[in-house]
């Protein structure tokens, strides 16, 4: 045996343990002696069924990612699953934790399914621009019928044990004792008697699929891809399992799987997976992490009150701090509303909406906030304001407590140094809606401990949020990327482009919408007022904003929205406007294409980037691509900025920003010396801070 996997017998019922810590990956030193185990167990007449279980949080959660890539080396999962098939005495997976991947598809392998009440089960492989792999997407429909199969496999969302025995999945749900009850259940096969029928030859379920239906189905899903192969590979390959033999539409499911494998999307991510988890990690031996298990929130307005429910969904207390009455009322009344509308649409039960409102307290006195172990705050975005309310927390806030600001731009080291304990403060840039948006920006100040950015990461896992620990900065890392990616829009106008022509250039990239849709969506007013803070101009925007036309709050932006609709219409009055302006300006007009609009606004971003590293505000490349992707839409598909500048080339990238600077003389254009060395390496690991 080996330690990854052994076996023991259990009056006749064989066990074989797998423990591949920490989620029971299927990597080769588990495939081989998992392989080799069964083969024995198949012929051993001691062992009248076999039940497979994992040991450690988890049943297998898939094949290992990180072997993706390389040589594969035999036996591989199929192998496995095929060899399962030909056993004649009942097998049984025993699951719980999260069955996913890989591990579902293992356990598909198998007779029967026996899960713990708290399992999950899901094929999840669409989310790194896979398709199960391992027979999945052939056997599933077999058992859960091809709609359920197709909505799950091209999802990637797990179903819970309960959903998993309606659907078929699941041939028994335990409240406890797992194991035991797994084996029990594989004796009382063993002792029913055969035979015993493998998925492979299930075929009930298909039948009753209608084609049109499922066509249907697979269409609509088609529509939301965005550029994306997985999706409509995993529809593909399901519906093979329709229309084919189970043998060609197991080898289809093969050549699907080995194209998409050595592509540039699932490469892509794959990277975001890791990305992600890296980013989230703060360096240093044995932090301790301080408990949280009381939240303040200062400010009940948008933010505010999106932040106290991102943190009462994870299932935190709330103390809610408002300055009148009036003020906090409308928060709450808001907070309500959010929850009643989560309601309505079905994501979200009536008793877990009072669940969650009965961890709000309101108040309008900061003694309340006493016993908080973390205070936010999401006061208004002014630097005298924020010191202000510092100041009270200072005096107030029990020792220990971590304070938070969820500034989106101001100096983080300023508004620690006006506490007497700098080292409790750091950032927590949230973005809005925060009670939806995944990203957290975790700002780490001079003197925010290590144990307190620890705190505070694992919090962000517990609610559901991806973190990215950044330095301080004007913008941070995503703002300020922010600005280089737009610092051309106008001038694009300007020669010639169209608001809609620049968002289309960047929709058919990936992004969900382009620049000007985003503008009228948040608001043109909100830009109007960080430029003239800052003493800057747009000469297009501002005069919108003075116009009185901040997008869609109010009917009219770059674009026109008739009432109720946020479908944009072109407005001829503004690219008249835009002309006049050119004209003013003396700025000849010409065709300006969409390369040239990728050019002159993602080369920027990937520019601005290259300089975040050097400057160290951000420890990795991949943070950038996980702040990116998470909080403003780069295209999963593309990895980030900086992984697509890597496939894009650096090369390409700083000859393209040197063409741009020798035409227009700005900055923007002026590649990072960070840029040029990884146009030499190819790669962005070292590029940073030398
Ligand atoms: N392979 C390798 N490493 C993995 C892994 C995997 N499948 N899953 C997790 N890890 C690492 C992860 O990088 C982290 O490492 C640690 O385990 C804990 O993970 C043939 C082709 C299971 C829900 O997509 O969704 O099967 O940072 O921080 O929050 O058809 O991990 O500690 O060094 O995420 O408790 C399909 C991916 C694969 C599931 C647990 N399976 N994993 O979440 O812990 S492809 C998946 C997850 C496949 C077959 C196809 C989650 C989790 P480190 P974690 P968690």
């Amino acid at each position: 045996m080996s330690s990854s996997v052994s076996v023991a017998n259990e009056n006749g019922v064989a066990v074989v343990t797998i423990d591949n810590p920490p989620v029971n990956a299927l990597s080769f030193h588990v495939r081989k002696p998992l392989y080799d185990a069964l083969a024995a167990l198949r012929d051993d007449p001691a062992a009248r069924a076999i039940v497979i279980v994992c040991a450690g949080r988890t049943f297998v959660a898939g094949a290992d990612i990180t072997e993706f890539g390389k040589p594969i080396e035999q036996p591989e999962l199929r192998a496995i699953v095929a060899l399962l098939e030909t056993i004649a005495k009942p097998t049984v997976a025993a699951i719980h934790g999260t069955a996913l991947g890989g591990g579902l598809e293992l356990a598909l392998g198998c007779h029967f399914r026996v899960a713990d009440a708290g399992a999950k089960l899901g094929l999840p492989e669409v989310k790194l621009g896979l398709l199960p792999g391992g027979g999945g997407t052939v056997r599933l429909p077999r058992l859960v019928g091809a709609l359920k199969a197709l909505g799950m496999i091209v999802s990637g969302t797990p179903i819970s044990a309960g959903e998993a025995i309606a659907a078929g999945l699941a041939d028994a749900v335990v409240d406890s004792n797992l194991l035991a009850e797994a084996i029990r259940f594989a004796r009382e096969m063993a002792d029913r008697g055969g035979p015993f029928v493998p998925v492979r030859d299930r075929d009930d379920r298909l039948a009753e699929t209608d084609l049109a239906a499922f066509d249907a189905q697979a269409a609509g899903l088609a529509k939301k891809a965005r550029g994306l192969e997985a999706p409509l590979a995993c529809a593909e390959a399901v519906r093979n399992a329709i229309t084919l033999p189970f043998d060609e539409a197991l080898a289809a499911e093969r050549l699907l799987f080995q194209k998409l494998v050595s592509g540039d999307q699932s490469r892509a991510q794959r990277h975001l997976f890791f990305a992600e988890r890296e980013a989230a990690k703060v360096p240093g031996k044995d932090l301790q992490k301080r408990r949280i298990e009381r939240v303040g929130i200062i400010g009940a307005g948008t933010m505010g009150g999106g932040i106290a429910m991102a943190f009462a969904n994870g299932s935190l207390p709330v103390t809610l701090l408002e300055t009148s009455e009036e003020a906090l009322r409308r928060g709450l009344a808001t907070i309500e509303k959010n929850y009643a509308v989560s309601v309505s649409r079905g994501s979200l039960t009536e008793e877990a909406k009072q669940q969650r409102l009965g961890l709000f307290k309101g108040s309008t006195d900061y003694a309340d906030l006493a016993g908080c172990d973390l205070i936010v705050e999401a006061v208004f975005e002014d630097m005298t304001v924020k010191k202000e309310v510092f100041g009270k927390l200072d005096a107030i806030a029990k020792p220990g407590a971590i304070l938070a600001t969820n500034t989106s731009y101001l100096d983080v080291n300023e508004i620690a140094a006006s506490t007497s304990r700098p080292e409790d403060v750091l950032g927590m840039h949230f973005f809005s809606p925060a009670n939806v948006m995944k990203l957290l920006e975790i700002v780490r100040a001079e003197r925010t401990a290590p144990e307190v950015l620890a705190t505070v990461a694992d919090l962000a896992r517990r609610i559901g949020k991806v973190a990215v620990v950044v330095g301080v900065c004007h913008g941070f890392v995503g703002n300020r990327m922010l600005a280089a990616r737009g610092s051309e829009n106008e001038f694009l106008l300007l020669e010639g482009a169209t608001p809609s022509q620049v968002d289309k250039a960047l929709v058919d990239f990936g992004w969900p919408m382009g620049p000007f849709q985003m503008g009228d969506l948040a608001g043109l007013d909100i830009g109007w007022r960080n430029r003239k803070a800052r003493g800057q101009t747009a000469v297009i925007a501002d005069t919108l904003c003075e116009q009185g036309h901040f997008g869609q709050k109010t009917g009219r932006g770059w674009y026109r929205y008739e009432s109720g609709s946020r479908e944009p219409v072109t407005d001829s009055e503004v690219e008249a406007l835009i002309r006049a302006k050119a004209a003013e300006l003396g700025i000849g007009q010409r065709e300006v294409g969409a390369d040239e609009i990728i050019e002159r606004t993602l080369y920027p971003l990937v520019n601005e980037g290259a300089k975040i590293l050097e400057e160290g505000i951000a420890a990795r490349a991949s943070d950038i691509d996980v702040v990116w992707v998470n909080g403003y839409g780069f295209p999963i598909g593309k990895g980030g900025p900086m992984f697509w500048a890597a496939l894009e080339g650096g090369p390409r990238i700083v000859e393209r920003l040197e063409h741009w600077h020798r035409q227009t003389g700005r900055p923007i254009f002026e590649p990072a010396p960070a840029l040029r060395r990884v146009a030499e390496t190819r790669a962005w690991e070292g590029a940073g801070a030398r």
